[in-house]
């Protein structure tokens, strides 16, 4: 049985609400804050490997330094950087404020080194991976699983339904299905109102 092209165009559609919607629950709702050291915050004699495996990143996550203002302050760099503790190139972004907020906003690996006198060498740097925000997400727990549900099945065979009522079945969630497009398409305008 062919779809007009209407409702082919409807299906398209509410395929892509659905992708919107999972787009805003996966990037939007689980975006997380973490303090960097947490209760020890950005300072020296810490070990920021140990502290940055217990936990798993994704873009969308903010980082917060807090420190002394002027007694440290954040680098982010390239890994060569990192590993040389050398700031005459490679620095990517400067914080000083005390409490600094970077928000993770790229999937790959971030470096941060403190630049102050012999800090980064001393071990105020550390590396992390951030992942893209994805469904994934067994650091933060109970995420809500949208796998897609299998099409309701429609009896073809002759054995499996004799009575005839599958071409009455077959009315009702199209129905239902045009006035979800139409509800997806007002969405879509409001979303993306261009
Ligand atoms: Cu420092």
């Amino acid at each position: 049985m062919e779809d007009p092209p209407l409702l082919q165009r409807c299906y398209f559609s509410s395929f892509l609400l659905v992708l919107v919607i999972q787009g805003l629950l996966v990037n939007g709702a689980r975006s997380e804050v973490y303090t960097v050291g947490d209760s020890e915050g950005w300072d020296t004699g810490i070990d920021y490997g140990v502290w940055s495996h217990n936990y798993n990143f994704s873009t969308g996550d903010i980082l917060i330094f807090k420190y002394v203002k002027s007694q440290h302050n954040v680098y982010e760099v390239t890994e060569s950087t990192y590993r040389s503790c050398n700031s005459s190139s490679g620095v990517l972004d400067a914080y000083d404020t005390g409490s600094d907020r970077v928000t993770l906003k790229e999937a790959r690996k971030h470096w941060f080194i403190c630049d102050v006198g012999g800090h980064c060498l001393g071990g105020m740097r550390f590396g992390i991976d951030v992942s893209r925000g994805s469904t994934n997400g067994s650091p933060h727990g109970g995420a809500p699983s949208l796998q897609a549900q299998p099409p309701p099945s429609t009896p073809d065979g002759p054995d499996t339904n004799n009575n005839g009522s599958s071409k009455l079945k077959s009315a009702g969630p199209r129905g239902w299905t045009l006035l979800f497009c139409i509800v997806a398409w007002v969405r879509l305008v409001d979303l993306f109102p261009k």
